[in-house]
């Protein structure tokens, strides 16, 4: 069996997937494909993924793009934990998690963090577009904090993908000035703590 990672560690999709393949225990390979160089849009790349996104694997010789698809994918094949809640309604909180951030989430913190962090790569500092972010990552965060209630995971009683979609985001999220008060929801304090505990997290650095 060999699993190839295409993506490089500053993409936060692709530490979505680096911490499922880190709790999941699974050697792999990854290539880095720069997203701050263009490296996406290279032909090398758009040969992989015809839209420039990473990541993308490869098992065997089945290829994977789509963050979604490539986690249900590796959850389901790989041995290990599961990722994928037992019940129903704790796979539909997962699920929704997983879902508002890729709707609502990643592109208001990234107006945020990116604001900071990788300002040419967001087309330079655009303060009506960080400030509209906080409100918006704000509006998520406490969504998805009504959707974990008292469980100690957003998908209920134990780390699932949807956990594993929100941590990157919310890391580059914690370098910047912004983070107190998008943070300051109810509820959010201990899941972020219990979030940085992982080795999974802890082994996944953005570099
Ligand atoms: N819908 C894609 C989104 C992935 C995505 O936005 N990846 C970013 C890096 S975090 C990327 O490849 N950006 C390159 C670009 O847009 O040029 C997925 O779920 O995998």
């Amino acid at each position: 069996m060999s699993l190839t990672l295409y993506g490089f560690d500053g993409s936060p999709y692709v530490r979505t997937v680096k911490m499922l393949l880190k709790e999941k225990g699974a050697e792999f390979n990854q290539l880095q494909v720069n997203v701050m160089k263009g490296e996406p849009h290279q032909p090398e790349h758009l040969a992989r993924n015809a839209f420039g996104k990473v990541p993308v694997i490869d098992h065997d010789d089945f290829r994977v793009i789509e963050t979604s698809a490539i986690m249900s994918y590796l959850d389901e094949v790989l041995p290990g934990i599961s990722l994928t809640p037992k019940t129903a309604r704790d796979r539909a909180r997962s699920h929704m998690a997983q879902a508002i951030y890729d709707s609502y989430g990643y592109g208001s913190m990234a107006s945020v963090f990116g604001y900071y962090l990788f300002p040419d790569f967001i087309g330079g500092q655009n303060d009506a577009s960080r400030l509209q972010g906080i409100e918006k990552s704000k509006l998520v965060l406490s969504e998805l904090m009504k959707i974990k209630g008292n469980d100690p995971f957003l998908g209920g009683p134990a780390l699932s993908i949807g956990d594993l979609y929100l941590a990157p985001a919310c890391a580059y999220l914690s370098m910047t000035p912004d983070a107190e008060e998008i943070f300051a929801t109810k509820g959010f304090a201990d899941w972020w703590t219990r979030i940085q505990e992982l080795p999974s997290f802890k082994a996944t650095p953005p570099q």
